[in-house]
Order: structure tokens, then sequence, then C-alpha cells
């Protein structure tokens, strides 16, 4: 059952998609401090909280605070409040008492579980004003999917989207595009994706692309296809300042980039130096962006990521005025430890600076609104813009598309990835965390760059997150321009990487199914063990996941570890992969077990009573029925498995 009730008097964001009436009672569980601009609850020692999408630190999120503040921060690290998503619901769960809130406001709010005080949680609002949703049901699954069912049905890619992609920033010309695809051919690891980077358009700017490094863009784009391999080029938030620029010169002319208070449009920075920003919240800006994104599908291309949309701000072009002017004062003085340190702060607050969030305003449902009050819903409706053109564009096939920044409701029109971690072994470990909570919010097609973006990596890094990668929706490998290349065929171990990224292709099959239940059914594809499993062990679990109704995971996620301790909530039968064609399997009882495994094996426990399917590599991206596939089961006797299938790129 879900009930909502009204703080204020919130600005809509377009993330609950049924007609609830408000309730005039008492908002349950909470107590409302209007002063404070708090919700608050008291946390018994059992209960455990779930979700908020895509943050920092473990599964259950007592002992933090986290800020819905979309911001672009490449470091993930565990000090951080804030990431480049806003996914305001969460779950209370205990034996005792269960249900789920969701804090439907696009501002500044956050959520102290248990950080000023162990034992409180309480909901912080910058501006008192919000619609609250208390959803409540029989177990936890129950209460996630009827949230889902009011935030409306979850993004679904074409099939070939569950293929492998490479991506690099700085891949700089066709050639070096075609190398990436010649070396994945010679190694004999199946790719269906290249991913392109700002360096392939002119100068940075939106929707075009340099002729002289790119050059006949739609026959290259047709050479990749019939190689079997979509290129899908990057989009940023910003729009090209340039004189002769088209996108340019038609937003300013239509009116349709964001204004300060005296009605001038906003310059900020970033990649191509002066940049407006599209008014995304506009809808008739929002439908002229998205209506762009034709430029690029009528040369060949049908998927997309979306980039820079918290908006990231180099600087904007008042502030950097007003820095250059101050920082005279600090010219040939003895910086001491008083200057040297405000110096230092002068300097580094140029690039995404709260207070530039405050210098422009939308035009959003009629009203005129500064930014800040909106912040967070800034990346979705610049995905929107796309997801909306596209049903115009594309009526009757589905496109790829993820976004960096996000909230709610965007998960109707794309997926997300993870945005600029490190090619550190955390950060494995959090791309495995950050998934059910995803899931609960919505956003079911998601993927970490793995490997990691930042930094340099290691071949036993990218081996332990392939294997891993190859069970979420969007597995992508992409690294940052400057750092140690990641392409798999660099390394010495191509064999296992082909065997590792073959077992993804003969997995299809179970995901695609798994996936589309999921969507359809408004459920989870990765759960937390306690989600499924009531005892008070697989309670404490928090690095191994339920993925779909077969499986469970449990991966390796430290370096140079031999092996982990697993924990089965119930017997499973244990598949250790080394290809998808060799692997040994071994029933294993309920309990703490220590499993050793090899760099270049794969580890999947399959369920009493289900049955994980198999296909042929070569077949995993086609239609398939439910006889050409291989099952394995915990039983002797093979378990029946609803296998969905579809031509994969009809939209539904
Ligand atoms: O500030 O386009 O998250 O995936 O490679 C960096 C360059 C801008 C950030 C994205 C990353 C991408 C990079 N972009």
């Amino acid at each position: 059952m879900i009930r909502k009730y009204r703080i204020g008097n919130p600005i809509p964001t377009d993330s609950v998609i049924e007609d609830i009436p408000v309730s005039q009672d008492g908002i349950p569980y909470f107590n409302v401090d209007e002063e404070a601009k708090e919700l608050s609850l008291f946390l018994e020692k059992e209960d455990k909280i779930f979700g908020l999408g895509e943050t920092v630190r473990g599964m259950n999120k007592r002992g933090w605070l986290y800020t819905s503040n979309n911001t672009d921060d490449p470091n993930h690290t565990e000090n951080k409040h804030s990431l480049y998503a806003s996914q305001n619901f969460f779950v209370v769960l205990s034996k005792k008492r269960k249900f789920g809130v969701y804090v439907d406001t696009p501002g500044k709010v956050s959520f102290d579980i248990g950080y000023t005080s162990l034992d409180k949680l309480a909901v912080v609002f910058e501006d008192f004003d919000a619609d609250i949703y208390i959803v409540t049901g029989e177990g936890v699954l129950d209460i996630v999917t009827g949230f889902r069912k009011i935030i409306g049905r979850s993004y679904i890619p074409p099939r070939w989207a569950f293929g492998f992609g490479q991506s690099r920033w700085s891949y700089m010309t066709a050639d070096e595009v075609r190398e990436v695809a010649d070396k994945y051919e010679e190694a004999g690891i199946p790719l269906n994706m290249i991913y392109l980077d700002i360096d392939y358009m002119e100068r940075y700017k939106d929707f075009t692309v340099d002729e002289s490094s790119f050059p006949e863009f739609p026959k290259f784009v047709e050479e990749m296809k019939t190689r079997g391999i979509h290129l899908v080029p990057i989009i940023d938030a910003g729009v090209k300042i340039e004189e002769g620029y088209d996108v340019y010169e038609e937003g300013v002319k239509r009116g349709f980039f964001v204004k300060k208070d005296n009605g001038e449009n906003l310059v900020a920075a970033v990649w191509p130096g002066r940049v407006h920003f599209p008014d995304f919240l506009n809808d008739e800006a929002r439908a002229w962006f998205g209506d762009k994104y034709k430029v690029l599908t009528d040369q060949g291309i049908d998927g997309f990521w979306n980039d820079m949309n918290e908006p990231a701000i180099f600087y904007t072009e008042d502030h950097l005025g007003e820095v250059f002017e101050q920082i005279e004062d600090f010219k040939g003085k003895n910086l001491d430890i008083d200057s040297f340190f405000a110096f230092k702060e002068l300097v580094g607050s140029i690039d995404n600076n709260p207070e530039d969030y405050k210098r422009f305003y939308h035009e959003y449902k009629g009203r005129k609104i500064r930014h800040d009050k909106v912040h967070n819903i800034f990346g979705y409706n610049m995905t929107r813009a796309a997801g909306e053109a596209f049903e115009r564009i594309s009526p009757d096939k589905r496109i790829l598309m993820f976004s960096r920044s996000s909230y709610i409701g965007m998960h109707r029109y794309a997926g997300v990835w993870h945005g600029d971690n490190q090619s550190w072994w955390s950060h494995l470990l959090l791309n495995i965390q950050q998934l059910p909570a995803l899931n609960m919010c919505g956003f079911l097609y998601t993927g970490a760059d793995i490997g990691g973006f930042g930094s340099d990596t290691t071949e036993d890094l990218v081996l332990r997150w392939t294997a891993f990668g190859i069970f979420t929706p969007l597995f992508r490998n992409h690294s940052a321009l400057g750092t140690r290349r990641q392409e798999l065929y660099g390394f010495e171990n191509i064999p296992s990487f082909r065997n590792i990224v073959r077992l993804r292709y003969a997995l299809i099959p179970y995901l695609y199914s798994e996936f589309m239940k999921a969507a359809m059914g408004s459920r989870m594809l990765f759960k937390p063990l306690c989600f499924e499993y009531g005892d008070d062990r697989s309670s404490q679990v928090e690095d191994q996941l339920l993925l779909g109704e077969s499986i469970m995971l449990a991966p390796i996620y430290t370096q140079n570890a031999e092996g982990r301790y697993v924990y089965l909530p119930e017997d499973m039968k244990l598949v250790r992969f080394r290809a998808y064609d060799d692997y040994d399997e071994e029933i294993m009882n309920a309990g703490d077990h220590y499993v050793r495994a090899g760099l270049d094996e794969i580890l999947v426990y399959v369920r009493k009573g289900h049955a994980l399917p198999l296909a042929e590599p070569g077949q995993g991206l086609e239609e398939v029925t439910a006889s050409q596939l291989k099952y394995i089961c915990y039983e002797a006797e093979p378990k029946s498995y609803e296998l969905y299938s579809d031509d994969g790129i009809s939209r539904l």
C-alpha cells in the first residue's frame, strides 16, 4: 500500500506517474520538525536501511550522511556525501517492521542515517517542500515492487546492448577505433560496442563529428555495423558558444538556454570552453534539444551516453571574473598561514561551485525557478529530452542510452553508469554494493567502468572485475585519458579474458530474460541475500548478490586473494567455470565456506529448484528458443525455466 503526504509546496519532478491523492493524516513513523526542516525516526537496533541508489559505502546505509546534491566528483571515497545521482528511495527493514520511504524533491536533501546520532534517522531538507510516499507491503520485495509501479516501467535497451563494449577517453580517429575492433577480432574476444568519447566531435560541439579524424562518418558507422559493432557517441550537457554553430545559434534565437536573473544567457565553461546550458526543464527547449539527436541517428547511430549533466561546471564567467579580481590582492604578497589557504581556497573554488548553481534560472512548468532548487533533476531532464525524442525519431526500434547524472523518473528513459570510479579494488566492491540500491530505485540497465576509470589498473584487477562485470547489464570497459591502457587484448592472459567474455555471451539468454522480467514486473534484478532469505546471517552479507531467480554471486574483490569466504543461506550447486563449456559442478551445504577461485575462474552458485540456461556464445545475442539452450540445475532432474524471448529491438 502506498500513501502520499505533502510538506509545504513542492516543485513537481514527474518521477511518480500514478495519481495518488494527498493524505491529510500525519506522516506515519516520522516526527516532523518544521523548524529544523526535518523528518526523523528512532532506529531500533535491528533496523537496516537499504536503497538510496548510487551512493558511497555499503548495502546497509546505516552510519553515514548521504546528501542528494548531484555532483561531478571522480573520487568515490567513503568520506563523500554526494555523487552524481539523487535517488531518494529507501527501505527500513527488520523482522519487526518494514516500510519504504520516497522523498520526492528536486532540491537538496540529506539522509542522516545514524550519523549525528547512532539511533536516529533524519531526513533534513534545505527547503521544507516535498512529497513523501510511505510504502508498505508483506515483504521488502513487495515494497520495492509497489514503489516501482508508481514510478513507471524501467527503460529497456536493445538486446545488443547486452554485448561487451570497449571504451576509452582518447580514441582520436576512426583508424584508432578500427584498430580496437581489429585487435579484439584477432584476440577472439567478442565485442559489440565501441564508445566514442568527446574526441569524435568537432571541438567538443554536441551533434558534430570531426570531419578530418572521422571522415565520412555514416560510412564508418555502417562499416563497423557490418562487423557487428555499434558506435556509441557521448553527448555533453553544455553547448559551445560559437558563431555559425547551428545548435548555439538556434538556442540563442529561440531563448532555450538557461538565463541569469538579468535575462542574459549564463556563460559557463566545460570542454569546449565557453558554453550555454539548454534549459532541459522547459518543455519546448527539451523537445528542441532532443530532436538534435536525429543528426546522429540519421548517420546510423543507435546508442548514446549523456555526460557532464549534473551539470559539471569548470567555471562560470562571472565567478571567474570575481576570482581574477580578488587574486590581485595576493599578488607579490608573502603568502603565510592565513593568506596561503585563503588563496588556495579562492583558486580551488572555481569548478562546481555551489554559488554558481544559484546564478541561473529555469522556465519550469510556467514558473521561473532558480537552478539550485531543481538541481537534481537537470541531468534527468537532459536524458528525458533524448528519450522523448527517440519515441518520435525511432518509433519502432529501441535506442541504447545511459546517463551519468540521474534522479528517479529518468529510469523510464535510460540506464546509468556509475561515473568516474578508479582502478581500485574497493571500487569493485562499491560496484557490487550499488547495484541492488539502483534496482530499488528503478535503474536496471546499469554498470560501472570495468577495470576502473581513473588511475592505472592492473591485469588481475581487470580479470576479477571483468569476471564480475559479465553479470551486469551494462558491460563496458572504460578508462581515462592518461591512465594505463586496459583494453583486454593488451594483457598477457588473453585466453582467460576470451573465456570470461564468451561466458557472458553464453549467459545472455538468462541475463536478458531476468532483466526483462524485472522490467516488466517492476522487480529487482540484483538483490541482497536478506531480501529473499530471512535468517540473521543473510542480513549481514554485504558482498554477495542474488542475480535473477536462479543464481547467487560471491565475487572476489581483493588483490592477491586465492579465494574468499562465502555464505550459503541454503544448499546450492557451485559451478566453477573456466569457460562456458568447461566447468565443474559441486553441491555445497548451507553455511560458511572458504571457496578458492583462480584468476581465470568464474564461480556461480545455482539455487535449489532453479535452472541456469546457457547458450553457445555465438548465439547469445540472437532470439533463442528454450530447446536451443543447455541447463545447469541443482537437482538431477532439469527444472523448468521461463525464458523471455523477443526480437530484441522492437519497442515494447
Ligand atoms: O571530466 O568525456 O564520466 O566517462 O570519459 C571528464 C571525458 C569528462 C567524464 C565521464 C567519463 C568521460 C570523460 N568525462
